[in-house]
């Protein structure tokens, strides 16, 4: 049976699902890649195939539990919804404000837009800013004026690689394996990392930088360029700010660039080789624009490419990302919240909100474990007078609620999927009945909604679907698209073939170049916590956990050289400790600590409750990987 992935991920996989005719016995089901689909290719990743434990978990919410004398019991559905409306409507006659919403992605699709939706109409105060990649679309609205790129296969007609930190591997398996093509076709791949991982299958030359100075290392090869006359001049004389760029390019030294970013000469004179001779694909992966000056490095590197000639063309191009919602049309359900609250920096933000948040709903999303500050924002949303979570599991964020609503999850209800990547749209079916009185977010808000008796309209989600599905250049009808569990809805192959979007079709030059911090003696190592190939995010199962969370260092640190191995470890920020395990990689930067994020504080995880919650230089992002930390024997 046809469906697809709607897990926040760029692939979106068009997936087959085979049950061999022994209905919802999960453990005898087989998942595929549907081989029809482009980019899927017919394969998936270990995540998808992962996620049917999901379904049949022992340890999944299937009713309503409401919090009484401090423990949690079961309530029925009417129970349930009877006390969200009776709770809801007495605050939106208040004031709607008093009212908090989050959701995030813990499954994409068309009803989850809706639902989003639903919540801004009822005057709710939502969230703004992003836990992923807002500054890093800043950083692309700034330069070319809108985020875009070449269809991502277009790499393959590039004659070099330039990959600033995009962890081929972990975050993306299709996008692994045009990397492995590419290379058969004899294109060099070059990235440019802090240390770790498995980097080298994907790599012809390896770069090791110092984490967060990536802006350094990109001015430092515009200067080599520069010094041998090679910037294309038909690029540079459609840039605006050249003067401001040009006199902050000159005004810093190479070998202070250098000692910067710590890249030697000669690869810095290897890399401006590269964008001179090659036509050159740059990925910026999503790391990068977590570091506190996150949204001005994205802009150096876009800049780079550019005087160099390298982008509009095919071969020649730069990916970041794109809208995994630009092939949909949604402007029939969008509203405009009135009233929002930075996501990256939430607790803050709720304390210092004015009117006083009242109750919260929460959905899609483990927002406790995934947010920094862990611990505080738990606190936070305990304090809220009542707190809403829907969601499947008893996870940091559902333990902090007064109700747990117990939802469906992807391959237990329909939906309608694009990609940050790729331009197809897919079709994900309900393959599963699911379990007790789970049901979706949509379902849910269209009860309350009744209930609350607005003059929101929930139409059915075909109907839905259909309403969101745009008019495609190659006439692929909806019915169609449903029947082959996806269609191509991209508009063009090339992105800034005829300049940028800004109206004046100029590329914006960066005009900072913001100075690394002071070295921290107290927390001298830097916290990378990156993402776990195996899952999404903190979506891992509970009886998956318990285990001591592992951090990867460099064995020849000279910061863990006093460390007894023997004894208890611990991983150490400003806001606490964690007992940790401690692996060794030699590849990594000796002042890099790497902890694969996702497990819980209640199993013993949870690296954000050390991740001090600070915005990125975009205002909007949070600035996970600027963290600093150490690790001790205590
Ligand atoms: N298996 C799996 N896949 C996923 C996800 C998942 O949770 N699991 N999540 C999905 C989502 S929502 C996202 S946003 C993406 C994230 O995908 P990626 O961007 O690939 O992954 P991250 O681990 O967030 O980014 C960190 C990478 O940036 C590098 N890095 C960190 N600091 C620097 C630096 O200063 N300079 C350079 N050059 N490199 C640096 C790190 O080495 C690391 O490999 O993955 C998506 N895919
Ligand atoms: N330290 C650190 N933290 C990070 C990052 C980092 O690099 N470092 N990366 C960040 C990134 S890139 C991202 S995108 C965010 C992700 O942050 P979140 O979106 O919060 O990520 P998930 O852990 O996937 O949590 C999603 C939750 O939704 C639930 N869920 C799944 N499907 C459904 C559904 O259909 N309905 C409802 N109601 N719930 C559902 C899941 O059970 C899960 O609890 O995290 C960020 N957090
Ligand atoms: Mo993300």
């Amino acid at each position: 049976m046809l469906t697809a992935c709607t897990k926040d991920c760029p692939d979106s996989c068009s997936i087959i699902i085979e049950k061999n005719n022994i209905g919802e016995d999960h453990k005898k089901v087989k998942i595929m890649g549907n081989p029809e689909h482009p980019f899927t290719n017919g394969f998936t990743c270990a995540k998808v195939k992962k996620h049917i434990n999901r379904l049949k978990s022992p340890n999944r919410i299937t009713s309503p539990l409401l919090k009484t004398g401090g423990a949690f019991r079961k309530i029925s559905w009417d129970k349930a919804l009877d006390i969200c409306h009776k709770k809801i409507s007495k605050t939106l006659n208040d004031d709607p404000k008093k009212m908090l919403h989050v959701q995030d992605h813990g499954a994409r699709g068309v009803t989850k837009v809706v639902t989003d939706n639903f919540f801004t109409f009822l005057g709710c105060t939502k969230t703004h800013g992003s836990l992923c990649d807002s500054t890093g679309i800043q950083a692309c609205i700034d330069d070319f004026g809108a985020l875009d790129h070449n269809n991502i296969k277009d790499i393959l007609n590039s004659t070099h690689i330039v990959n600033f930190g995009r962890d081929f591997s972990s975050s993306s398996i299709h996008l692994s394996q045009i990397i492995r093509k590419a290379r058969k076709k004899n294109i060099h791949v070059t990235s440019i990392w802090p240390g770790g991982g498995d980097y080298n299958k994907h790599a012809d030359k390896l770069i090791r930088i110092n984490p967060g100075t990536d802006r350094f290392l990109a001015i430092a090869i515009i200067k080599c360029l520069i010094k041998n006359n090679d910037l294309d001049l038909t690029y540079v004389n459609r840039c605006s700010e050249q003067n401001e760029y040009f006199d902050l390019v000159n005004n810093v030294s190479l070998s202070f660039l250098s000692e910067q970013c710590g890249i030697s000469l000669e690869n810095i004179k290897f890399l401006a080789d590269i964008y001179t001779k090659n036509k050159v694909s740059t990925i910026i992966g999503w790391g990068i624009q977590r570091h506190l000056t996150g949204r001005e490095t994205v802009r150096h590197i876009n800049a780079l490419s550019w005087l160099s000639g390298n982008v509009g063309y095919t071969g020649a191009g730069v990916y970041f990302g794109i809208s995994s919602i630009r092939n949909l049309d949604f402007d029939w359900v969008a509203h405009k919240p009135d009233h929002s609250l930075l996501l990256p920096i939430l607790a803050d933000e709720i304390k210092q909100c004015k009117p006083k948040i009242e109750i919260a709903w929460i959905n899609c999303s483990n927002v406790v474990n995934q947010a920094p500050d862990s611990k505080r924002l738990f606190k936070t949303l305990k304090n809220i007078k009542f707190t809403i979570v829907v969601d499947a599991f008893m996870n940091d964020t559902a333990a902090a609620a007064d109700l747990i609503l117990p939802c469906t999850l992807m391959f237990e209800e329909d939906d309608v999927v694009g990609s940050c990547m790729h331009d197809y749209l897919q079709y994900g079916k309900k393959i599963f009945n699911p379990p007790g009185e789970c049901i979706s977010d949509f379902s849910i808000a269209k009860e309350l909604n009744q209930k609350l008796n607005t003059s929101f309209s929930f139409p059915k989600t075909e109907e839905c679907f259909k309403l969101s599905f745009p008019k495609l250049d190659n006439g692929v009808s909806f019915d169609t698209f449903k029947k082959n569990g996806f269609a191509f809805a991209g508009k063009k192959e090339i992105a800034f073939e005829n300049g940028t979007e800004h109206k004046s079709g100029l590329f914006s030059l960066v005009t900072t170049l913001t100075s690394e911090p002071e070295k921290n003696p107290i927390f001298p190592m830097r916290l990378l916590s990156l993402i776990n190939k195996d899952y999404i995010h903190s979506q891992i199962l509970p009886e998956e956990q318990g285990f001591l969370p592992a951090v990867i260092i460099n064995p020849e640190s000279e910061h863990i050289k006093n460390i007894d191995l023997n004894k208890k470890t611990f991983l150490v920020s400003c806001l606490g400790k964690l007992e940790v395990k401690i692996k060794f990689d030699i590849s990594l930067h000796p002042d890099v600590i790497i902890y694969r994020k996702g497990d819980w504080m209640l199993y013993k995880g949870g690296v954000n409750a050390l991740i001090e919650a600070r915005l990125t230089d975009s205002g909007t992002g949070a600035a996970y990987y600027a963290q600093q930390a150490r690790i001790e024997n205590l």
